[in-house]
């Protein structure tokens, strides 16, 4: 039997952030048959799925003329402007079509505040909004959480440092995960994981 106290967060591993997709990170789908198969090994399983409005301002287009991958100054902190992905209800929003879905717990969505990006699956990017999934998993008796997903140095940083600071014992396993890499953004965020005593395994 699984640990009742472990969860297993699948991050975002939705088509866009698959080849092919708007977002597309460099063999996003390879982690798909390893994820499947862990999730065996544990009592409670959430997916997380990236859920924007089309108007969504962490949308380049929906920025004049800005081009994708550049930063800008939100009321709440710097923000990459990406491509349009993840839509609500568009076919890059839906997880990919070999990741077994029937087996999770709950599917968390985020973004899906026009004005508000948001990469962790605990708080929006103004770091204070909280999205109830460290509600759900005390409740649920959760004490240790491992992450997999997409994109290792986003969604899944962010959600792994956040998990940290709430007091979670958190694991990333790397070997589960794929990241974008801008300028230098997966080393940042190792060091950062690191800093914040985030466990990174294979
Ligand atoms: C993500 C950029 C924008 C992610 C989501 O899932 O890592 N990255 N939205
Ligand atoms: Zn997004």
């Amino acid at each position: 039997m699984p640990r009742s106290d472990k969860a297993l967060l699948m991050i975002d591993i939705q088509n866009d952030f698959c080849p092919g997709g708007n977002l597309a990170v460099a063999g996003g789908d390879e982690i798909i048959p390893r994820v499947n198969t862990l999730q065996k090994d544990f009592a409670v399983r959430v997916l997380t799925q990236d859920w924007h409005p089309a108007d969504h301002t962490s949308f380049a287009d929906n920025q004049d003329g800005a081009d994708p991958f550049t930063v800008v100054d939100m009321p709440y902190g710097p923000q990459v402007l990406w491509p349009s992905h993840c839509v609500q209800g568009s076919n890059g929003a839906a997880f990919h079509s070999d990741l077994q879905t029937d087996t999770a717990d709950l599917i968390l969505r985020k973004g899906n505040r026009r004005t508000i990006d948001s990469y962790s699956a605990f708080f929006e990017n103004d770091h204070k909004t909280a999205t109830g999934l460290e509600g759900y998993l005390r409740e649920r008796g959760v004490h240790d959480l491992v992450l997999v997903g997409l994109a290792a140095d986003f969604c899944v940083r962010f959600s792994a440092v956040d998990a940290a600071k709430l007091g979670f014992g958190v694991t990333v396993l790397e070997g589960a995960c794929r990241a974008i890499d801008l300028d230098g953004s997966l080393a940042a965020a190792r060091r950062d994981m690191l800093d914040h005593g985030v466990k990174l395994a294979d």
